[in-house]
């Protein structure tokens, strides 16, 4: 048996403390208040996610997860292999690792901006996997994609899994995507490996991100105890409620944070008053349809997009090269 030598990792400068003050409080203080998702994933936010996965009403984990089990062959012959995977989002990483034994990949990198979960997870991965060169990346990599150097120019394989896309507005996915085009290199037979949730009945929707066990709203509430931590504010969890729903005209399910009563939050030198009832938009998340997902990827770029569904067409695997 390999001994596996320890695998790399590389943080990337966190942005700017600063900077994220400034977006947070512009965000709070707009007429209607916002924060971005990725505020959501905190040490502790990404373990609620790992356990909203588990849920019965959150299908789309295991959804995708039954598409990849049925068709693993037929997708991994449709990418080759060799490739590099590049892991958006890795969380856990046990998605790509279970595409490791069919897929084989040469290189791993998986990115997070949550880098103390994705080291340790790493840790372990490459411990079962030695002979896989392992290189995660600590890094927001919706505001750039920086690659480490050790990333091989050959073939570029972006696996973009559980419908984060969906947590982009169209054109932010577009641009993201197009983004992913840019860095596949020309010359390269890269590509995407993408899930993405597709539109489907309102109650299976609407329960999905708002459980009976209340995980989503645990998922959400702590938000406010990352603002706390990022920005100084006096966010008391027990003054709000998780709400969330589909909002028909957007194609997007919405979360938000509902205040229980009238209250004012304070921090640094600034406050913000909440009307009871008033809310916090915190995560979109895009439904689409096949077809229109398909044309956002051939806008950006990227074209032979097969797709791969479960039977009943609530979600999507799609590998659409450059
Ligand atoms: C990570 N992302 C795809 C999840 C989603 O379904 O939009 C985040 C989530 N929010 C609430 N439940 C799960």
């Amino acid at each position: 048996k390999l001994a596996a030598a320890p695998a790399e990792f590389i943080q990337h400068q966190r942005a700017n403390g600063a900077a994220i003050r400034a977006e947070l409080s512009a965000g709070l203080m707009a007429p209607q208040a916002h924060t971005s998702a990725k505020y959501l994933y905190d040490a502790l936010g990404s373990k609620l996610f790992e356990a909203i996965c588990e849920l019965p009403e959150y299908y789309p984990t295991r959804t995708e997860a039954a598409i990849f089990d049925a068709h693993l062959p037929d997708i991994a012959q449709s990418i080759g292999v060799g490739a590099t995977l590049i892991d958006l989002g890795a969380g856990n990483c046990a998605k790509a690792a279970r595409l490791f034994s069919t897929l084989h990949p040469v290189q791993y990198v998986p990115i997070d901006i949550s880098a103390d979960f994705l080291r340790e997870a790493l840790e372990q991965l490459q411990q079962r996997f030695p002979h896989i060169e392992m290189t995660g990346v600590g890094l927001d990599f919706s505001s750039a994609l920086d690659l480490p150097d050790a990333v091989r120019h050959q073939k570029r394989l972006f696996f973009y899994p559980g419908s984060s896309i969906g947590n982009f507005t169209p054109p932010q996915a577009l641009a993201f995507l197009r983004r992913l085009r840019a860095a596949c290199n020309s010359s390269s037979d890269g590509g995407v490996l993408i899930g993405v949730d597709l539109l489907k009945e309102q109650q299976i929707l609407d329960a999905a991100y708002d459980d009976a066990l209340g995980v989503t709203a645990a998922f959400n509430l702590n938000l406010l105890r990352h603002l706390n931590q990022l920005l100084g504010t006096d966010f008391d969890v027990r003054d709000w409620r998780h709400r969330a729903g589909f909002n028909a005209a957007h194609g997007r399910i919405e979360m938000h944070l509902e205040a229980r009563r009238a209250l004012t939050v304070s921090w640094g030198e600034q406050r913000r008053q909440f009307a009871q009832g008033e809310r916090i938009h915190t995560e979109n998340s895009y439904k689409y349809t096949q077809q229109d997902f398909v044309a956002l990827l051939e806008q950006a770029g990227f074209g032979d997009a097969r797709v791969w569904t479960d039977s009943r067409h609530w979600f999507a695997v799609i590998h659409a090269r450059v």
